[in-house]
């Protein structure tokens, strides 16, 4: 039993994952004596001593004229205190991918993820003059920073329960290990008591601006098929506040990630960092079976749904009323489009054509197809409702990936840009020579 505590405790401490215990099989199987049941004991938390940390973070942010916040999951329980600190600072608030759900979407101050160039315009803009960056519960991982292009100033107040993270990535000016919640509470009451505040009455409505310019592009765009800004739009629109949303990793990521707001914290679930194709079907289970009450919902590229699909067996066998959307292209898109453009050439990344009608007969779910526009609000509206009545529901959604995301564009740039000249030259060449030749 201790080892089972320690392994708990380990699992949700610090930074939280999973812990492996292997129980011998004679402990399984026979029976055994045992003199005490013992039971569990939370272990006391230890004061957190930060030193002059918090006093070195104040002196910063006085020095500094426009301070931006940079959250990740690791700021999952300091959502309201976020909110508070980046009022008070009037700073503009950006999230990693997996953190994408840690600050609510319709904050006037929220950007987007990321903010360099492979950011929405909102982050792009708004972190370009930021000369203070406090980053909270962040890895400074490949994706948000758009493979490393995102650039940090030299004022990097680093805020992470784990030290390891520091100085991987992005050097700091200033490091702080703790809880987030805990450290962005001190750092509150310090620039609340030093009266500490700063202002910018233009940063509210240029990102508002940006926001409705970004979507006005999607929406003004001409697709063939679903036009994601509308599904996204119309989703938003259709789900309760609470719902819970699930991705896998893919094109649609980055579409919701760009195109749809989160409103609470951890309600939106991605599978970063390690973006494991084949999760998001198994994880909407899970976060049903876990919320009951909840609308919870998937939205899956159809290459990781031929990966789990078949794992809808378990939510129609329990009853659980889930949706998945499925983003059906015929293409590993994320990947296809990432070849497209340095190769002019889709490599071991199409599909072959399938029938998802066939397997939500197969497993027993509902079937929707949003195969225009026109569709789009009736059978969201319409696979919701069924869900509410505890059934599955797989709705297949013509989607038109032909415009591609901030996020696409800017890594393939920037990874480009990257390459030694020699490289670059004939990775360029050889596009334009397929170009012409075919
Ligand atoms: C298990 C696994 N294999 C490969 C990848 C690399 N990968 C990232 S996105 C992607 C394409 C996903 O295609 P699809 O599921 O159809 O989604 P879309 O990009 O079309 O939205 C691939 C192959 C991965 N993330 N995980």
């Amino acid at each position: 039993m201790p080892s089972i505590f320690d392994a708990y405790n380990i699992a949700i401490s610090g930074n939280p994952g999973p812990v492996f215990i292997e129980i011998p099989a004679n402990i399984q199987l026979f029976k055994g004596e045992v003199s005490e049941i013992l039971t569990y004991k939370k272990p006391e938390s230890k004061p957190a001593i930060f030193g002059s940390k918090i006093d070195d973070a104040i002196q910063i942010i006085s020095e500094s004229k426009k301070v931006g916040l940079f959250l990740g999951w690791g700021a999952k329980e300091a959502t309201a205190i976020s909110i508070q600190v980046a009022e008070r600072l009037n700073a503009p608030i950006s999230t990693t991918l997996q953190g994408y759900s840690v600050f609510p979407g319709d904050h006037p101050l929220f950007t987007g993820m990321g903010f360099g160039p492979a950011s929405v315009p909102a982050s792009e803009n708004a972190f370009k003059d930021v000369d203070c960056l406090i980053a909270v519960g962040t890895r400074f991982a490949e994706l948000p920073t758009g493979s490393f292009s995102a650039e940090v100033p030299e004022n990097l107040i680093h805020i992470d329960i784990d030290e390891n993270v520091f100085d991987k990535n992005y050097k700091s000016k200033l490091a702080i290990q703790g809880d987030a919640k805990q450290i962005l509470e001190y750092l509150l009451t310090e620039l609340t008591k030093k009266n500490i505040q700063k202002t910018d009455p233009h940063l509210i409505s240029s990102i508002a601006k940006d926001k409705q310019a970004y979507y006005k592009e999607w929406s003004d765009y001409k697709f063939d098929r679903v036009n994601p800004y509308h599904f996204f739009k119309s989703l938003r629109s259709n789900l309760e506040n609470d719902a819970i949303t699930v991705v896998d990793d893919g094109n649609h990521t980055f579409l919701t990630v760009e195109l749809f707001q989160n409103l609470k914290s951890k309600h939106l679930i991605s599978p970063t960092d390690f973006n494991c194709m084949g999760y998001c079907v198994p994880a909407t289970i899970g976060a049903k079976f876990v919320n009951p009450d909840k609308q919870v919902i998937g939205i899956v590229g159809d290459g990781a749904f031929l990966m789990t699909g078949l794992e809808l067996l378990t939510a129609t066998r329990n009853n659980l009323g889930i949706v998945i959307f499925v983003f059906h292209d015929g293409e590993l898109s994320q990947i296809s489009q990432g070849q497209e453009i340095p190769y002019n050439r889709k490599t071991s990344t199409q599909l072959g054509d399938f029938k998802l009608e066939g397997i939500a007969n197969a497993v027993g779910a509902t079937y929707l197809a949003i195969e225009d526009d026109a569709l789009i609000d009736q059978n969201i509206s319409a696979a919701l409702q069924e869900a509410k009545a505890n059934k599955i529901v797989l709705v297949d959604v013509f989607i038109d990936y032909k415009k591609r995301t901030r996020f696409t564009k800017g890594v393939v740039k920037s990874v480009l840009e990257n390459f030694p000249f020699r490289d670059k030259v004939r990775f360029i060449g050889r596009a334009i020579t397929r170009k012409i030749l075919g």
